[in-house]
């Protein structure tokens, strides 16, 4: 690889290409050809890397993995038809019954839902502790703890997690248990949780890393043998959770521009975020890259920058929000984040509605904060918007 992301996004892995496109091509198929019977058992067997059936393995498919594992640093990436294809794959296949995961309270909705209902169904417990406080994680490790999971920064609440902190003493308690984190909001650009000592990266690949709005995707990267486990089992036979080629070109098409793209979504967010925080109507803005952000000194330490997400509460709660998010036209009204448009949504009632009221306030996020996954327009117009929708508050 080179020396800066952008050419490394560009050059270096060029895949299966018999033709030198430049373009990734798209194999668009469900099997492969074999030449004999002796290959296809060979193939099936592990014994010859020829491709047999896109569930298991497609050219355009293992280009963007290779791709991914590269900028992650990892040996491996597995990747998924979603991000909750990539993180209930990875658990479920490195979970079973009677294990125990500690988990950090402020997650994406649906990974709330998978942690809090559905595994306690199949024997698997969680335990809810902030992963920002390292001696509160390492009191919960039981002898039977698999991982920790977590978000940095943490959907919705902007939470920073010091990943190389908190990786280093989990490890030297137990030196077996898996930190497993879910680097959406950051992207490989702005920070690397495997060379800071976690030993799993997951990614709702739908966000920044292809950016336009038009694939749900997900990723799971790591060591050659637990991913090849993650790929065995978890795809293959737990989830089915199958990429499709085209959106795997997809994909590759929108990671080309991802440092132009995250380099202009941060610009904005800090300049929104900014405005946010001087704002009469504005209770508080919870945003990295801002000094009153509590993980403002490690979020420096651990991002090459803040990202591109805000979450605030607006004076009078929900109703006051309401009537902001309804009044806006340049923000559109929509979840999903790390699109080109900048979406503005209301947790409470969409992403985390699978929290209770009580678990939202123990998560520390409130039923009024609003969500703004700030886009690529002109950070003024952004603004402007704003200023328009809060007269209406
Ligand atoms: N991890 C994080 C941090 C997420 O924000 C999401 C989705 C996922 C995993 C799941 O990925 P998916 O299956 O959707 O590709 N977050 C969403 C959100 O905040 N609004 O809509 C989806």
């Amino acid at each position: 690889m080179f020396k800066h992301f952008e050419t490394d996004v560009l050059h270096g892995i060029h895949g299966d290409n018999a033709f030198g496109a430049l373009a990734a091509p798209i194999f668009q198929t469900s099997t492969f050809v074999f030449d004999n019977a002796e290959q296809g058992g060979e193939r099936f067997g592990g014994r010859d890397d020829g491709f047999m059936y896109t569930r298991l393995g497609n050219p355009t498919l293992r280009l963007l993995e290779q791709k991914i594992a590269a900028l992650e640093n990892a040996e491996e990436c597995v990747v998924f038809s979603s991000g909750m294809g990539a993180i209930s794959g990875t658990l479920l296949t490195l979970l079973s019954c009677g294990d125990h995961i500690v988990a950090d309270p402020v997650l994406y909705g649906c990974t709330y839902a998978l942690m809090s209902h559905t595994f306690p169904r199949f024997g698997i417990q969680v335990d809810f502790v902030n992963c920002s406080d390292t001696q509160a994680v390492l009191a919960a490790i039981k002898p039977n703890t698999k991982a920790i999971y977590f978000e940095t920064p943490a959907n919705p609440s902007m939470k920073i997690v010091d990943i190389a902190g908190l990786s280093a003493a989990v490890h030297k308690a137990q030196s077996d248990c898996l930190v497993m984190v879910d680097n959406t909001f950051a992207t490989p650009y702005l920070t690397r949780p495997l060379d800071l000592g976690a030993d799993l990266v997951l990614h709702s690949a739908t966000k920044y890393i292809n950016g336009h709005g038009d694939v749900v995707a997900g990723m799971a990267v790591g060591k050659h043998a637990i991913m090849g486990e993650i790929r065995g089992v978890g795809l293959k036979d737990i989830t089915g959770s199958v990429l499709s080629p085209h959106d795997a070109f997809l994909i590759l098409r929108g990671l080309k521009t991802l440092k132009y793209r995250m380099d202009a979504h941060c610009q904005n967010a800090q300049k929104v975020a900014e405005y946010l925080f001087q704002h009469e109507k504005v209770q508080q803005v919870y945003y990295p890259g801002l000094p009153s952000h509590p993980g403002h000194d490690i979020a420096k330490k651990q991002m090459q920058q803040f990202g591109g997400v805000i979450s605030f509460d607006v004076k009078g709660g929900f109703e006051s929000a309401k009537s902001l998010i309804n009044n806006l036209h340049v923000c559109v009204l929509a979840v999903s984040l790390g699109d080109a448009e900048t979406l503005i949504q209301h947790p409470a009632s969409m992403t985390h509605s699978a929290y209770s009221k009580e678990e939202r306030e123990a998560a520390g996020f409130s039923d009024g904060l609003v969500r703004l996954s700030v886009g690529l327009e002109n950070a003024q117009d952004i603004i402007d918007d704003l200023e328009k929708g809060f007269s209406k508050v």
